[in-house]
C-alpha cells in the first residue's frame, strides 16, 4: 500500500461524526455525509477486485426508493450479485475509522487478515442514478480508486440492474458463460430480442402506463421503448429527471406500495381496463396496477408477480416435458400477503427469508428454477446453471413440446438473472399477459389480497430491535413479542410483525387482517406499542 497517496487522498474526505453500517443495500442515508464513505469504497472495491483475482467489481451509488436528499453505495460482486456479507462487515469497519491515520491502520490489519496480494489487478465498473448529490460523491469514490490504483470504468447515469448486468457481462465475456455485450446496448438488445421471440405472432398489447419514478428508470424505459417498437407501446409518465425534489415523490413504486393508491399524477392518465406500472428511484423494483370495471384502484405488487410468473413457468416446463427434472420454488419474505402464500404454497415449494434481495438471491439458488420477489416489487427468478444446461440439450417429442422449451430458453434471456430489474420483469409479465391473454382483471383474481398495513415508527434507536424467524418475531426488546401477539389474537386472520428498517432510520411494522378496518387498526396498535416501547415526541406517536 502506498500509504502516502491514500493518506493525501483521505485528508480530502474527513470522517464526520457519524456511525455508518453497510445495511439492507449498502451505505445509505443523507447525501451530505457519505463524502468518506465513498472515497472508502472506492478503495474496499479495488481490494474486492485484487482478492478475487482483477475480476470486475461494480460500485453502484444510489439510494434507490428513498426520498431525492438521501443517497447511498452498494457493491456488486462479480456474478452481478450483491456483496458477499463476510465483505459487509469489512465495509462497516473500514467506513468508521475516524481519523486518517485510524483508516490506513484498519486499511493495513484488514489486507494482512483478508490475505489480499496487493501486486493483482484491480478493476471496478460503476454508475449512478440521478440524484443531485451523485456527481460530487462520484468524485470522492473515484477519489479512493486513484488511492489504490484502481483500473475503473464509468457506466454513467444508469439503473442498478443495468450495473448488474454489466459486471456479469464484463466478467464472463468471451467464455462459454457469456452474459450479453458488456454495454448498455447489450442489455437492451439482449432483453428486447427475447421479449420479441417470445410475443412473435402475437396481438399487440394495449399500451402500457409506465410511471418512472422521476428517475434513472425514465431513460433506461425510453431506450428499451426504442428497441421494442410497436411490440409494446409504453406511454411514459414521471420522466421529470432534472426537476429539483421530483424523485419519488408521490410517484414511483414505493409510493404505490406502501400508499396502496395510483400516484395523482396518474390519475387522468389510466383508463379503466388499462395497466399501468410505476419503478422505484433506481428501477429495480416494479409494481403494476389497473382500474378494475368499476374504476377502482387495484395494486399487483411483487406477490402477484410471484404467482403469475411461477404459474407460467411450471406450465411450461410440464409443457416441455421435464417436470420430473426441473422443479420450480419461491422464495418470498414476511411482507408476503398471506393470500399469496397460501395460494403458492398450495402449488409449490415456497419459502420465508428476511427482507433484502441477497437473502432472497441465495435461497432462490436452491431450486432448479427460483422465483424471488419481495411484495414490495423486487425480485428476479433464478435459473440454475444445470437446469440451463438441461434446456439448451434437452430433446423434445412432439411440437408442442419444442414450442414450450423454446419459450423457457428464451425468459432466460428476457430476465435479469443477477437481480430485481424492473424492466426485465416488466417484459417478463407482458409475457406471460400476452400468453395467458389476461387483462389485469384476471390476473388480480388469481387469489384476493388480505387487507394489509405497512406503516414507519420513527424511533430513537433503531437498533435494539432485533428479530428471529425470517423477522417474524421480535427477541428484543424483551416482552414486546407477546404484547404484539397479544393483540394479534383479537383479530381474525391477524398477523403482524415489527423489524428495524435496514435503508431509513425507522422501524417498520407490517398488519394484515380479513377486514381492512381492522388491518389498519391493528398496524396502528402495534405501531402504538412500539412507540411506546421506546419512546419520544408524543407529536409524532402513530394514530
Ligand atoms: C432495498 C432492498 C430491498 C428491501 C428494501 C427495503 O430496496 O434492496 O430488498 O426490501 O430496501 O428494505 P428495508 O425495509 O430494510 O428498509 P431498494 O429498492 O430501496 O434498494
Amino acid at each position: 500500500l502506498s500509504s502516502d497517496t491514500i493518506r493525501q487522498l483521505s485528508d480530502l474526505h474527513p470522517k464526520p461524526d457519524i456511525k455508518f453500517q453497510y445495511g439492507t443495500a449498502g451505505f445509505r442515508t443523507v447525501a451530505t455525509v457519505l463524502d468518506s464513505v465513498l472515497f472508502r469504497v472506492g478503495i474496499l472495491a479495488g481490494l474486492r477486485s485484487k482478492k478475487l483475482d482483477g475480476k470486475t467489481i461494480g460500485v453502484m451509488v444510489t439510494a434507490s426508493h428513498n426520498p431525492e436528499e438521501d443517497n447511498g453505495v452498494k457493491l456488486v460482486d462479480p456474478r452481478g450479485e450483491m456483496l458477499e456479507s463476510s465483505w459487509e462487515a469489512h465495509a462497516t469497519t473500514l467506513s468508521n475509522a475516524s481519523t486518517t491515520d485510524d483508516f490506513i491502520q484498519v486499511l493495513e490489519t484488514f489486507v494482512q487478515t483478508a490475505k489480499i496480494d496487493l501486486s493483482k489487478p484491480s478493476r471496478v465498473v460503476y454508475a449512478r442514478d440521478t440524484r443531485p448529490s451523485g456527481p460530487a460523491l462520484i468524485a470522492a469514490l473515484e477519489d479512493g480508486f486513484k488511492a489504490i490504483g484502481v483500473d475503473a470504468h464509468d457506466a454513467g447515469v444508469t439503473t442498478t440492474p443495468i450495473l448488474h448486468y454489466l459486471v456479469r457481462a464484463i466478467n464472463t465475456k468471451g467464455t462459454p458463460e457469456s452474459y450479453g455485450e458488456d454495454s448498455e446496448e447489450g442489455y437492451f438488445l439482449k432483453l428486447s430480442e427475447a421479449y420479441k421471440k417470445l410475443v412473435a405472432g402475437r396481438a399487440t398489447p394495449e399500451p402500457l402506463l409506465l410511471d418512472c419514478a422521476n428517475g434513472v428508470g425514465a431513460d433506461a424505459a425510453k431506450k428499451l421503448s426504442k428497441y421494442l417498437g410497436d411490440k409494446l407501446p409504453i406511454v411514459l409518465t414521471n420522466t421529470a429527471i432534472g426537476t429539483p425534489g421530483a424523485l419519488n415523490n408521490a410517484c414511483g413504486a414505493d409510493y404505490v406500495k406502501t400508499s396502496q393508491k395510483l400516484p395523482p399524477s396518474l390519475s387522468n392518465l389510466l383508463k379503466p381496463g388499462q395497466r399501468g406500472c410505476s419503478l422505484d428511484g433506481d428501477a429495480d423494483r416494479l409494481m403494476y396496477f389497473h382500474l378494475d370495471e368499476r374504476g377502482q384502484f387495484r395494486m399487483l405488487d411483487g406477490d402477484k408477480i410471484a404467482a403469475l410468473v411461477a404459474a407460467f413457468i411450471v406450465e411450461l416446463v410440464k409443457g416441455a416435458g421435464l417436470e420430473e427434472h426441473i422443479k420450480v420454488g419461491v422464495v418470498q419474505t414476511a411482507y408476503a400477503n398471506g393470500a399469496s402464500t397460501k395460494y403458492l404454497a398450495d402449488r409449490l415449494p415456497v419459502k420465508c427469508v428476511p427482507t433484502g434481495v441477497k437473502h432472497l438471491h441465495h435461497a432462490a439458488e436452491h431450486y432448479d428454477v427460483g422465483v424471488y420477489f419481495e411484495a414490495n416489487g423486487h425480485g428476479t427468478v433464478l435459473f440454475s446453471p444445470s437446469t440451463q444446461e438441461m434446456l439448451s440439450q434437452h430433446q423434445p417429442s412432439t411440437p408442442a413440446q419444442s414450442t414450450a422449451l423454446n419459450h423457457l430458453i428464451n425468459l432466460t434471456q428476457v430476465i435479469n438473472q443477477t437481480v430485481g430489474d424492473a424492466l426485465s420483469d416488466m417484459l417478463l409479465v407482458e409475457v406471460v399477459l400476452s400468453h395467458k391473454s389476461y387483462s389485469g382483471i384476471e390476473w388480480d383474481s388469481l387469489y384476493t389480497d388480505l387487507p394489509n398495513r405497512l406503516v414507519k415508527v420513527k424511533v430513537a434507536d433503531r437498533n435494539i430491535f432485533r428479530t428471529e424467524d425470517a423477522e417474524r418475531r421480535l427477541v428484543s426488546p424483551v416482552g414486546l413479542q407477546d404484547k404484539i401477539e397479544g393483540l394479534v389474537r383479537r383479530y381474525e386472520g391477524g398477523r403482524s410483525f415489527v423489524r428495524p428498517s435496514g435503508t431509513e432510520d425507522v422501524v417498520r411494522v407490517y398488519a394484515e387482517a380479513v377486514l381492512r378496518p381492522q388491518a389498519d387498526e391493528l398496524a396502528f396498535r402495534v405501531a402504538g406499542l412500539v412507540y411506546d416501547e421506546t419512546g419520544g415526541d408524543p407529536a409524532s406517536r402513530p394514530r
